[in-house]
């Protein structure tokens, strides 16, 4: 017998499915089609870890288990290829982004080639060729033709390291998600997408998805719909000599039930009214205030633990509804960008409030009760801390007594009444930052001309290609402007000259619609075919890491529904079901890190052990969607598994075995059952364990024949396949073992054995009944209570006790 190398096997297997084109797909309507994706990779300098298999395999086997099934499986390989690291490394060392890149993209493909993923390679998709980004600019004209994009001054995150906007979405603790400098606000004009338009569709989409609870919640979350009620203040300004202007000051509350606790109304420092309603005394504090409050980031503006601070600005407005004067101050914990950009303090039931009155002495007046205070109307003066729950009103005149649920909608109705307030839903969503002042991304397709303005780049003249004589040193001002070729242009309309957008966008605009490409990816003439779009799309299993719980899949969402309401697609959720698979830890039960020095390359483990003994083992470490640590004894134990399965087909082959006990046959049929299931519920370290318990059977009990193997084997394929095609050839099968049909069970084999229980009461026999062998007892007695015979016996008696012994019988005692 020959020795199992998975050097040797696995080259061979990988050259033979390319030369044969075994997973090339072609687009047949007369298939139901199955589209199995991954989140494209970034691909970074370091090459795979072993992250990105554990996902791939997974898709990999859900891939290949329904092609042998029949189905026409997509499954497609691309490179999220722009990006700033790639311009980081550039300006680290002088080479240029496209070489860099392609050159990581190279060793990506080398890797997952390696590791037999059954990928449509004529597939493959780079988000940095202009074939692609021709497409994503055709994509922003788009959106900019129906009012999606827009630019706008606006305050930005700005991270002082790699001197560019961010997105909220990319400041992870007031941090650059990249480099972990701070980030501070800049006004600067910018271009945004409207994905505010979309909040409640993004919302009530989620309900139609089958994607894990959690990120769905992290979703609802960022999305963050209130309801709430605007409350308009009125009040004059200081007149320097003569009369004052009358003006009104709107602030969003969700908590209106409180409006008799305001104490001080609040404005964010950038609101547009501050430099108008302040006193002159008090300008020059109030511009320090300001001034210092753009250094801040928006996570240290708002955190629970930060001191709060604010300045008075010497003016008042008046309660809607006492009439009573209330001051007004500006404090940096109030943001511009969220609500009216002004709130209404009410120290004695908001946290940050509460903080806030105790630094500055404002007053804080209780109105409303815990429910077991109710009774004594205890007002809480003096605690400690705001009681920030619903409960009764107090102190709060006619509206008293009422629930905090009830005085909401009271207390609004009187101010709508008044025309001083109206109901509004908010959301914490904004609109999405597109712009980046970085080389390495796709252009803006915009012209500034003087004469006619902003002008998009026509059609039929994309790609705006990105120059290659470009410094990309970071100014703050993007290197696109310092390319004369580049940004120097004639304008489209007049002719004229122009300039060119010299941003670029934001990587993750190219993957909002990667997917579509995958459908009919060397299409010229459009972003996609809609012929195969309509076919292949939406996404039916969509893999990937939790990281992407928010940003990649709600933008691709807000395109997908963008595209739906032109027509461009028929649907309006790009990716029906989602899983994600969990973090892989260090040997220490740490995260995986360069400086803990426990991280493991894929390349190292797939020449010591196979590219077969990697797939199963990350597939056999656990739950596939929850963390689990690397563990290179667990690796042995698969190898093993593998080892055992090559010695006892070529035992079949050689001894030339054919007989199958019966005892076997019913173990190979549960085990097809079990791991045809376990698979689709993407549970596949059971599956794995299934048919290691299988070929221990089969190790026990001898035997088998060539049918058997093939059995076994086509089970085996989806998770170790050039071990499986190797031994497939072996059995003597001349096609690829991919392309025969996946084995189904026989549910007669399955059924376990039934056995008869003796029914008697008391003390005589009165039925035989059948029933599964190994019953429950509960289930025994239930179905000897339920028996014909039986029943009428019992009817108006009193069960004094029942005794049942496993599998025998089941003795009704009576009264
Ligand atoms: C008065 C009040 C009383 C509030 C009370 C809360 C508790 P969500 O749920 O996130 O929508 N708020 C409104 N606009 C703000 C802004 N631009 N910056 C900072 N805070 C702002 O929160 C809405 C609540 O957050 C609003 O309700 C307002 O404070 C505050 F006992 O108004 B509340
Ligand atoms: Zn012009």
């Amino acid at each position: 017998m020959k020795k199992y190398d998975h050097k040797e096997i696995e080259r061979k297997w990988q050259l033979r499915w390319e030369k044969d084109g075994t997973f090339a797909t072609q687009d047949d309507a007369s298939k139901r089609k199955c589209f199995v994706l991954d989140m494209f990779p970034y691909p970074s300098g370091n090459g795979l870890h072993v992250g990105h298999p554990e996902g791939y395999t997974a898709t990999d086997i859900v891939s290949r288990k329904r092609r042998m099934e029949g189905w026409n499986v997509l499954h497609p390989m691309g490179w999220d290829a722009f990006g700033l690291p790639a311009e980081n490394y550039a300006i680290k060392t002088g080479v240029h982004p496209r070489e860099s890149t392609w050159k990581n993209i190279d060793n990506f493909r080398r890797q997952l080639k390696m590791l037999g993923f059954s990928y449509d390679w004529s597939r493959e998709i780079n988000t940095a060729d202009p074939s692609y980004y021709r497409w994503t600019q055709w994509l922003f004209l788009f959106l900019y033709k129906h009012d999606l994009a827009y630019k706008q001054k606006a305050p930005v995150n700005w991270c002082t390291s790699c001197q560019t906007v961010l997105a909220n979405e990319q400041v992870v603790d007031g941090r650059c998600e990249r480099c972990k400098s701070e980030v501070i606000q800049k006004n600067l004009e910018q271009w945004f997408f409207r994905v505010t338009k979309y909040a409640d569709r993004l919302l009530e989409g989620l309900e139609r998805v089958d994607w894990p609870e959690r990120i769905k919640a992290m979703q609802v979350n960022w999305i963050g719909r209130s309801e709430g009620t605007e409350i308009v203040f009125r009040g004059t300004t200081h007149a320097a000599g003569g009369a004052g202007k009358d003006y009104s000051l709107t602030v969003f509350t969700t908590r209106p039930d409180t409006l008799f606790g305001v104490s001080y109304v609040v404005l964010a420092p950038e609101h547009p009214l501050v430099m108008e309603l302040v006193a002159p005394d008090r300008r020059a504090e109030v511009e320090a205030y300001v001034k210092a409050t753009q250094a801040k980031s928006e996570l240290t503006r708002t955190g629970l633990e930060q001191e709060k601070s604010g300045v008075p600005l010497g003016a008042n407005v008046v309660h809607p509804l006492t009439g009573a004067t209330v001051p007004l101050w500006i404090a940096d914990y109030v943001l511009a960008n969220y609500g009216t950009g002004a709130v209404m303090g009410v120290p004695a039931h908001d946290d940050r409030d509460f903080a806030f009155a105790g630094k500055y002495g404002l007053p804080v007046t209780y109105v409303i009760a815990p429910p077991r205070d109710v009774a004594q109307a205890r007002h809480d003066e003096g605690n400690e801390h705001a009681y920030t729950e619903p409960g009764y009103l107090v102190n709060s005149r006619e509206f008293d007594g009422l629930t905090s649920d009830d005085a909401k909608n009271k207390i609004t109705d009187a101010l709508e009444a008044k025309s001083l307030g109206k109901r509004r839903v908010q959301y914490h969503l904004r609109d999405w930052l597109i712009s980046r002042q970085r080389y390495w991304g796709a252009p803006i397709p915009i012209i500034y001309c003087e004469t006619c303005g902003e002008v998009p780049v026509p059609e039929d003249r994309l790609p705006v290609l990105l120059p290659d004589d470009v410094d990309f040193r970071p100014t703050g001002e993007s290197p696109l402007t310092r390319s004369v070729s580049f940004h120097e242009v004639n304008c489209p309309r007049c002719g004229k000259k122009a300039r060119r957008e010299s941003d670029t966008m934001d990587a993750f605009v190219d993957s909002s619609w990667y997917f579509l490409r995958f459908a009919s990816p060397h299409e010229g003439e459009r972003a996609f075919s809609s012929h195969a779009v309509n076919y292949w799309c939406p996404v039916d299993l969509y893999v990937g890491g939790a990281e992407h719980a928010v940003l990649h899949l709600m933008f691709a969402r807000f395109f997908t529904k963008v595209l739906f309401d032109h027509g461009l697609v028929p649907f309006d959720e790009p990716f029906t079901k989602l899983r994600s698979q969990g973090l892989i830890l260090g040997e220490d039960g740490q995260k995986m890190s360069k400086s803990r020095g426990n991280v493991i390359n894929p390349d190292d483990v797939v020449a010591e052990h196979g590219a077969d003994t990697l797939r199963l083992y990350e597939m056999f470490m656990g739950d596939f969607e929850a963390a689990k640590p690397w563990d290179t004894k667990g690796i042995l134990g698969v190898r093993r598994f593998l080892d055992r399965s090559w010695v006892i087909v070529h035992d079949v082959v050689h001894q030339r075995r054919d007989s199958v006990s019966d005892a076997l046959r019913r173990a190979l049929h549960k085990t097809i059952k079990k791991v045809s299931s376990d698979i689709e519920a993407c549970k596949f370290n059971t599956a794995i364990s299934a048919l290691m318990i299988l070929l221990n059977d089969w190790y026990e009990q001898g035997g088998g024949d060539k049918e058997f193997c093939g059995a076994y084997l086509r089970l085996l394929s989806p998770f170790a396949p050039h071990l499986a095609e190797e031994l497939w050839a072996l059995i003597g099968n001349e096609t690829s073992i991919a392309l025969t049909p996946w084995p189904a069970h026989d549910e007669a084999l399955v059924k376990d054995e039934t056995v008869f229980l003796v029914v008697q009461v008391n003390g005589k026999v009165r039925d035989r009944i059948e029933a599964d062998a190994g019953l429950e007892e509960e289930d025994a007695k239930a179905k000897a209570f339920a028996s014909p015979k039986i029943a009428p016996l019992l009817e108006g008696k009193r069960i004094l006790k029942t005794i049942v012994v496993r599998d025998k019988l089941v003795n009704i005692v009576l009264q």
